[in-house]
Parts: C-alpha cells; sequence; structure tokens
C-alpha cells in the first residue's frame, strides 16, 4: 500500500514537470519575477510581479481559446519589466521538456498606455522574433524547443530583441511555445508580461504585420494542425511558423 502511495505520488509529480511555461524574465543582468502558478495567492498583489496570473502550467489545446492570449486567468500584474528599444528580454523556463514546434514571441500595445487596465480581447499583436526547426527533419530534427532547454536544471533562456526603432510604451510581451507532438492536438504555452520600453523611435509596425490572439492560428492551417510522425511530413526540413511576418523594426 505504501509502495502503491509513493508510486502514484512519482506519477502525479511527473505529471505537472510535463508541462510548464515561462517562470521569470531577464534584461541584462536584472531578474524580473514571473507569477508562480503553484505559488501563494499573496502574488496577486505583489508590487513586484511583472507576469499576468496564470494558475496552471497545462497547455491550451482550442486555438479558439480567449485565454490563448494571456494564459488562464490572464489578470494583470502590478509592474512592469523597464527595457530600452533595441535590447534583448530573456523569458526563463526550466527544464522544458517537449521538443517539436516553434515559439514565438509578440508585442501588443496597452491602451491608454497602461496595461494594469488591458484586456488583449480583440488587441492587434506582432512578433518580435521566433524559432522553429534549426536543423534537420520535422520529427527528429533539433528544433530550438529541443535545443534550448537544459536538462542539468539551470535555467532554459529564450531571448528576443525588443526593435530598435519601436516606439516608447507600455506593451504586453507574450511569449508563447507551441508544442506539436501529439498528432493532431496542438499545445499552446502562451505567457504574458508588462514592458514598459524607453527609446527616441517612433516606429511600429503596419496592418499586415498584425494577428488577432486568439484568431492568428486554426486547425484548417496544415502547420498547426500536424502529424509530425506522418512520414510525409516527419521526414521534411522545413516548417513553416505560422502568422504574420516578424516585425524587426
Ligand atoms: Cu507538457
Amino acid at each position: 500500500m505504501l509502495q502503491l502511495y509513493f508510486t502514484a505520488v512519482a506519477y502525479l509529480a511527473q505529471l505537472a514537470a510535463a508541462h510548464g511555461g515561462a517562470l521569470n524574465y531577464t534584461v541584462g543582468d536584472t531578474w524580473y519575477a514571473g507569477y508562480d502558478p503553484f505559488g501563494p495567492k499573496d502574488q496577486d498583489d505583489a508590487p513586484y510581479i511583472v507576469q499576468r496570473k496564470w494558475i496552471t502550467n497545462e497547455p491550451i489545446f482550442e486555438t479558439t481559446n480567449a485565454s490563448l492570449a494571456c494564459n488562464f486567468p490572464g489578470n494583470p500584474a502590478r509592474a512592469y519589466i523597464p527595457i530600452n528599444a533595441g535590447e534583448n528580454i530573456t523569458a526563463v523556463y526550466n527544464t522544458w521538456v517537449h521538443t517539436v514546434g516553434p515559439m514565438i514571441a509578440w508585442l501588443t500595445p496597452c491602451a491608454n498606455n497602461d496595461c494594469s487596465t488591458f484586456d488583449p480581447a480583440g488587441a492587434e499583436w506582432f512578433k518580435i522574433g521566433q524559432q522553429g526547426l534549426l536543423w534537420g527533419t520535422i520529427e527528429g530534427g533539433g528544433w530550438f524547443q529541443k535545443e534550448f532547454s537544459r536538462w542539468d536544471g539551470s535555467p532554459s533562456l529564450w531571448s528576443e530583441r525588443i526593435p530598435e526603432t519601436l516606439r516608447a510604451g507600455k506593451y504586453l510581451v507574450r511569449h508563447e511555445i507551441i508544442s506539436l507532438h501529439s498528432a493532431h492536438k496542438p499545445q499552446f504555452y502562451p505567457e504574458c508580461a508588462h514592458l514598459d520600453v524607453k527609446g527616441s523611435g517612433t516606429g511600429f509596425p503596419t496592418k499586415e504585420f498584425m494577428a488577432k490572439i486568439p484568431g492568428v492560428y486554426s486547425m484548417d492551417q496544415p502547420e498547426i494542425n500536424i502529424d509530425v510522425y506522418d512520414p510525409e511530413i516527419s521526414t521534411k526540413t522545413e516548417y513553416k511558423i505560422p502568422g504574420p511576418l516578424v516585425w524587426t523594426g
């Protein structure tokens, strides 16, 4: 009986560890705290947390789910990450376990220049960076999603640059991992944080760089509704990341 108990606990622990998300952020040498989905409730009012609330590390499966924007429940954070246009923002994960599928970083400006009251429903997002298949084939090759994960327990780091010409203001940054290891059952792992972008740029992407989330993905897209083990697909050496082009400023 005791044996059974330990087995069950180990199994549950494994299940919990089989998913994940962006836990913290860095800009240069400065760390910013994300929301710990398994942490204490007093995080909700914590003045130092820069990330929107998420309470489970389970994936989102539906391309139409409203929580695709900023996970669930997505309550606003109290703090911002200050960052200069042209600097890198790094999302910190730990031991990411999935290996197949793209990763995309998005921004959307907060209405009234205030992310604490901003609802991203219907917002227009643009990509600032994306990572896909780096080498080899779709099934067995090296995706960034596989390569970036550190298995020794040290942080897994994903950096993207805030476009140098982007106009200053408050933005949501959305880090998204799409895992495609289950045939025709894509998994979405999004987290959002509040950014205070500084700089003298006046740039902003035009309409063709914009997409709504949800809205940008659908099960009609072969890159999303995919069976990576199908021989017609598994041996391909190219994967087109869905959505608009990246805006580099
Ligand atoms: Cu998982």
